[in-house]
Parts: structure tokens; sequence; C-alpha cells
């Protein structure tokens, strides 16, 4: 069954400074899912650590968290059936010489290291990431759109 899922969205410090904040939202947008909370921040000791918890201790660890504060990131909370997954697909590969063609990080990135984008890997990880970098009272999930509702209504789900 598929089901609306929220999940964490960054635009990272080399797609804010690149001018790809607008085209990446639209790409979300396009598809239907609902924005549910947006902040430009810069990115705290704290929360970077948080972020990258899981990478603690790897090779590549300090660049990440160089990285993620080395300017403003685009912070959104995004919603919709599989989301979670969806989202994964838009944004492509981990590395973006393996992104598929039409992906973000196919279309935007070179290398690895600078790939303009985050995304949640599980619902799990999306609610953990959400509470980074939002309280709860700055995430607006109590409106549902046209579409939300006659898809509810025929039970399609
Ligand atoms: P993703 O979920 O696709 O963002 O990828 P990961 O959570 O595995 O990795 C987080 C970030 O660490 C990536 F965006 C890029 C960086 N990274 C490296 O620089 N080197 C690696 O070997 C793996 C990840």
């Amino acid at each position: 069954m598929l089901a609306e899922e929220r999940t964490f969205v960054a635009v990272k410090p080399d797609g804010v400074e690149r001018g790809l904040i607008g085209e990446v939202i639209s790409r979300f947008e396009r598809k239907g899912f609902k924005i549910l909370a947006m902040k430009l921040l810069q990115v705290s000791d704290k929360q970077a650590e948080a972020h990258y918890a899981e990478h603690k201790g790897k090779p590549f660890y300090p660049r990440l968290i160089k990285y993620i504060q080395s300017g403003p990131i685009v912070a959104m909370v995004i919603k919709g059936y599989g989301a979670v997954e969806s989202v994964r697909h838009i944004v492509g590969a981990t590395n973006p010489l393996n992104a598929d063609v039409g992906t973000i990080r196919a279309d935007f990135a070179q290398v690895m290291e600078y790939n303009v984008i985050h995304a949640s890997d599980s619902v799990e990880s999306a609610e953990r990431e959400i509470h980074i970098y939002f309280n709860d009272d700055e995430i607006l999930d109590t409106w549902k759109t046209k579409t939300e509702e006659l898809i509810e209504e025929d039970e399609l789900l």
C-alpha cells in the first residue's frame, strides 16, 4: 500500500551558491509534492554532527562537515505518496557519475563530494533529520490538496 510520507531535503551550499534553489524546488513541485516547511540557514556544528552521525569516523567525514557548513543551505520538508523513495529517484545516485540522466545530481553535479542536494533514505531517517532542522510548530502538516482528497475518497491506496 502506498502511504503518504514526509521526507527531508536540503539544497547544499554549492546548490545555493550556483543559483539552483528554484530549479530543485520546481522539480518537487511539478511532481505534485507538498512543501510543508522551508528555510535558508547556516548549519551549526551541532546540526552538522547530528546530520552526518552515521558517517563519523569515515575518511570523508571532515570534508563532509566542512562542505555542509561552507555556506547557507535551503532545508525543506516534503510530503507525498511514497515520497522518500520517489524523491531519491528525482535526486539520483550519491555519485553523479552513476546518477540516471534527468536526475538532479546527473544534471547539475560532477563529483560525489559536491552533489548539490541531500534527501533522506528512509522514513525513520527523514523524521530524525527533519527534527535536526525544524521544530514541529514550523511544519505546516494540516492541509490537503484536492488531489489528495480525491485519491483518499477513491480508496486508491
Ligand atoms: P546520499 O544519501 O545519497 O546523500 O549519500 P550518503 O548518505 O551515503 O553520503 C552522504 C554524503 O557523503 C554524500 F552526499 C557525499 C558524501 N560521501 C563522500 O564524500 N564519499 C563517500 O564515499 C560517500 C559519501
